[in-house]
């Protein structure tokens, strides 16, 4: 038997699963990008909560638009939205059957009418995970309007981008005079609400204005957020697994993550669930200090782990992390590179650092290089360059960041000489591509046009020249020499 409402009274009792009854809940949250992580995190969250505000929770029920994965969708259907959670703690795993969704849809579906869901009164809350890709922002976090997604948006009838999705929902709202929800990025970008604003209201500069911008800079409330678990994709052994601790159940979609759980949210007044029932979660004044560090130790080690640790061989974070000289220099990356700017005192630091090295190792995770690799042109700004700008105009080392850089660079020489064993997904793949192949193996040329790129890198660096020279040599060495022996080098 799958996993559906009916079963639920047959899970063993080793098996977390809803307080409430889910066929009871009502829509008050829309949720664009359901995905992996959303299952894994904002859900577990508005269960705990659902869970601890007895009948008034059920009113907490959310809508999850799969943006890209019809058939993710669809199996959420066919289950009745529940799901499998398999937290994988050091001592073994723990099942958890997630309920809170109340309704899943894909976007493509028109007859959905996304606007006229989030202009919904019940719907209180949009949030969002849609990954820094799907806001196509250049290095400035700003709407990248040449972006071809951003140009269909503005040209057709029904929006598929985060962007022009909202604008169209945020629109309809003004024209019926209604309360507008709150919108709740919770994706890895700096500043997250306030840039997902400036990318709607740049939007809808775009598209014409007739003082839509000007009425969502008023009204409409964008809270920053951080949001933090690693949460590999799903694989076979996610599926035996859910089928053992379920008792025989067997379940389509289940997933699994870490134990780590952290959501901090800029206070917000207004209705919204008690997400606070769920370790892990905060409200505070100002999230900018966790997200910055956040953003550069967590997500900017998880780059120089994912391009150097697959240009040496490995396929997952935690064997990149696991391996001795490869582990070392990503510490000391992340120690000394990547809390440039993040204002913590020196032992949180020491103990964050720590922390994130001991979760990156965690066996049970298998995180592979590739995704984490995925869509590098929308990530290194926040993640890398600005740490490093930093770090340069203070005349600290970037040796880490010149490494990871030209690491990212030798994977597109790599996939344009058909000699990358791994996919490479990026939203500007084939600019990149190109320029490998009109630089061909003259690296000075390839690492000046990649850093030249403004949409990506920003302005030029503080001593452009002699940073794109070094950024050259460390390519010319990832070419010429074998990279595990460099990395030995490197490490001492
Ligand atoms: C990763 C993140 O894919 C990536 O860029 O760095 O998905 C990371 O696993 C999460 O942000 C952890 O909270």
């Amino acid at each position: 038997m799958f996993l559906n409402r009916s079963a639920l009274n047959r899970i063993p009792p080793t098996v977390y699963g809803p307080t409430f009854d889910p066929g009871s809940l009502r829509t008050g949250i829309v949720h664009l990008g359901c995905g992996n992580f959303h299952r894994a995190h904002q859900v577990t969250a508005t269960q705990a909560a659902i869970g601890a505000q007895g009948d008034e929770g059920l009113g907490w029920g959310v809508t999850s638009v799969a943006m890209r994965r019809p058939e993710l969708a669809r199996a959420l259907c066919e289950q009745d939205n529940l799901y499998t959670l398999l937290t994988r703690e050091p001592s073994g795993t723990v099942a958890s059957v997630m309920a809170a969704i109340h309704e899943a849809v894909f976007a493509g579906d028109t007859h959905v009418g996304l606007a006229a869901r989030i202009a919904d009164p019940a719907v209180k809350i949009v949030t969002l995970t849609v990954t820094a890709s799907g806001y196509h922002l250049t290095a400035d976090e700003t709407l990248d309007p040449d972006a071809p997604e951003i140009r269909a948006d503005l040209k057709g009838a029904t929006p598929r981008t985060a962007a022009g999705i909202l604008a169209a929902g945020l629109s309809l709202v003004r024209q019926r005079g209604t309360v507008p929800p709150v919108i709740l990025c919770c994706d890895n970008v700096s500043r997250n609400g306030r840039t997902l604003r400036q990318a709607v209201m740049d939007f809808v500069a775009l598209d014409g204005d007739d003082g839509l911008a000007a009425w969502i800079g008023e009204h409409v409330r964008f809270p920053d957020t951080m949001v933090d678990r690693i949460v590999p994709v799903p694989n076979a052994d996610d599926r035996h697994d859910a089928t053992r601790l379920l008792g025989g159940i067997e379940d389509r979609i289940p997933l699994s993550a870490e134990p780590w759980f952290q959501w901090i949210i800029e206070r917000f007044d207004g209705p919204r669930p008690m997400w606070e029932a769920h370790p892990g979660t905060r409200f505070v004044g100002d999230v900018e200090v966790f997200e910055r560090a956040k953003l550069q130790m967590l997500n900017g080690t998880h780059m120089i782990l994912a391009y150097v640790g697959a240009l040496a061989g490995v396929n997952t974070i935690s064997d990149a992390a696991c391996d001795a000289a490869l582990g070392t220099i990503a510490a000391r990356f992340m120690r000394y590179e990547q809390t440039a700017g993040v204002n913590l005192p020196e032992d949180e630091m020491d103990r964050y650092a720590r922390d994130l090295m001991k979760r990156f190792r965690n066996p049970g995770i298998v995180h592979e290089v590739e995704r984490i690799g995925r869509n590098g042109s929308a990530k290194m700004a926040a993640r890398i360059i600005r740490p490093m700008r930093e770090n340069l105009e203070a005349g600290r080392s970037v040796e880490g960041a010149t490494l990871l850089i030209a690491s990212w660079i030798r994977w597109f020489a790599l996939h344009e000489q058909e000699a990358l064993e791994i996919a490479l997904a990026d939203p500007r793949a084939d600019v990149l591509r190109r320029i490998c192949a009109d630089a061909r193996d003259d690296h000075g040329a390839q690492v000046e046009a990649f850093m030249a790129m403004e949409s990506v890198f920003g302005p030029p660096l503080p001593d452009h020249a002699a940073q794109v020279a070094r950024i050259s040599r460390m390519l010319k060495r990832l070419t010429d020499e074998s990279v595990p022996a460099l990395l030995h080098e490197l490490a001492r």
